[in-house]
């Protein structure tokens, strides 16, 4: 049963958008926990993955690629990020108090000194996108009471457009992205491994978020990658 309800959820899981927040979250931990084929497999970027890149428009201006795959042993890589010194609990005022934001975050901005695979993945991601990335901002989510709030990206908000990738490492997490005036919120739900692309206007028209979760989720990382050279433009 367990397995029957896994594989519907890798077929909604590589399709990777929902129309409407309330998706099955139950189905999305047991994907996470019959991921095992991924945990024994060493981090290597699936170039092959883009030609299964799927767009998404938010509208004329705005639209997100999402690609199932991109990097294959992501359990690989999020144990060796794990290990890495300088990953931050930061805190952040909350009315009239300092509160534990609920995350880790590590940021490099020179990715001479970051773990090769993330020099590398930035390579491939600026040939893809024509931008050269060279920078990275990543998050930790321990568990599903991880999150980030509603957000757009500072200071990729800057230019009038901006293409800024986020590639997800270990559990499969949900990712919404809604207008900044408000409105009904478009979801993602990323598997491990997998990448989601904001283009165009989606730092300045949209803003994006990843909710915690009532069911239990292993840790997740996102790696945001920055461009010095688009905020510049
Ligand atoms: O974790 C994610 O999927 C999004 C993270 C994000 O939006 C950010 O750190 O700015």
């Amino acid at each position: 049963m367990l397995e029957i309800a896994s594989l519907r959820l890798a077929e909604g899981a590589k399709q990777g958008v929902r129309e409407q927040e309330g998706s099955d979250l139950s189905l999305i931990h047991e994907l996470t926990l019959f991921d095992s084929e991924q945990d024994n497999h060493p981090a290597v970027i699936n170039h092959g993955a883009l030609a299964n890149a799927s767009e998404h428009w938010l509208d004329e201006k705005s639209w997100l690629t999402h690609v199932p795959g991109f990097l294959l042993g992501h359990n690989a890589l999020l144990r060796q990020l794990s290990t890495i010194d300088g990953w931050e609990q930061r805190r952040r005022w909350m009315y009239n108090r300092k509160v534990d934001e609920p995350r880790l975050t590590h940021e490099y901005h020179d990715l001479a000194v970051a773990p090769p695979l993330l020099a590398e993945i930035a390579a491939a991601l600026g040939d893809y996108c024509g931008v050269p990335y060279d920078g990275i901002w990543m998050n930790w989510y321990r568990d599903n009471r991880d999150s980030t709030a509603w957000h757009a990206d500072r200071p990729a908000n800057l230019p009038t457009t901006a293409t800024v990738p986020v590639l997800s490492l270990g559990a499969t997490r949900r990712f919404l992205i809604r207008p900044i005036s408000g409105g009904r919120s478009t979801v993602l739900v990323p598997a491990g491994g997998d990448l989601i692309i904001m283009h165009g206007r989606c730092q300045r028209d949209w803003q994006h978020c990843a909710p915690k979760q009532q069911t239990p989720a292993g840790p997740r990382m996102s790696l945001n990658y920055t461009s010095t050279a688009q905020v510049a433009a």
